[in-house]
């Protein structure tokens, strides 16, 4: 998961998993992004991971599709797979233990935009209400953006502070909020989208 920054890794990650002697088993995507370039296809040359993404991104390029309920296990760990379509349709969230991954799901006081990849902002109030919102609330959250330097926050300040999808915001006031943002396209979807559709690797010139 490159839940950091822009980067999607860096010659310090694999360092780090060096340092530690940890084997990568497995890049969970959370979505195919439209706004950098995934690290799988590069990880999984360099390191022998294995590429995981939905198996409603219907990629060949993948190793291991990804579906509701799912477990991802590695030594006594197993990282659950949550699938939450609305910022496009194959996102999906993962949890482990009070960790959870929301990619562009839930971002910290936002949440992901919903107006391409067969995004849906209906999809989306769903995933967060009934799926993500009913983990207990001290569950920590990690989104795979923030734009104001934030890194986490937790199930129960989102449901309190979260000004699109706290509680009582109704899914009609969700969805005109999102009809409105008119956001610009993202700056790198022209050459991240196809690289993305082939979990990472990047045409060669
Ligand atoms: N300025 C950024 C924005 C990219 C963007 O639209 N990001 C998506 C996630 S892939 C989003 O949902 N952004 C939410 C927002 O900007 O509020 C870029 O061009 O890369
Ligand atoms: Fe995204």
């Amino acid at each position: 998961m490159d839940f950091r920054s822009k980067r999607a890794f860096s010659s310090t990650d694999i360092k780090l998993i060096q340092d530690y002697g940890l084997t990568l088993k497995f890049v969970c995507d959370t979505h195919v992004h439209a706004d950098h370039i995934t690290a799988a296809d590069e990880l999984r040359k360099r390191l022998g991971s294995k590429t995981c993404v939905s198996k409603h991104a219907s990629l060949p390029c993948v190793d291991v599709p990804l579906k509701d309920g799912d477990l991802i296990k590695f030594g006594p760990f197993a990282l659950c797979v949550i699938e939450t379509p609305g910022h496009t349709q194959c996102s999906t969230s993962f949890s482990i233990e009070n960790l959870l991954f929301t990619g562009d799901t839930l971002l910290i006081r936002g949440c992901g935009r919903t107006d391409f990849q067969n995004g849906s902002a209906e999809q989306l109030y769903h995933s967060v209400r009934e799926k993500l919102f009913t983990l207990p609330p001290e569950t920590l959250v990690y989104p795979g953006h923030d734009y104001k330097g934030q890194t986490s926050s937790s199930i129960g300040m989102e449901k309190a502070l979260n000004p699109r999808l706290k509680d009582g915001m109704s899914q009609a006031e969700f969805v005109t909020i999102m009809a409105n943002l008119g956001l610009p396209v993202p700056k790198k979807i022209h050459e991240a989208l196809p690289a993305n559709l082939a979990c990472g690797k990047r045409p060669s010139h």
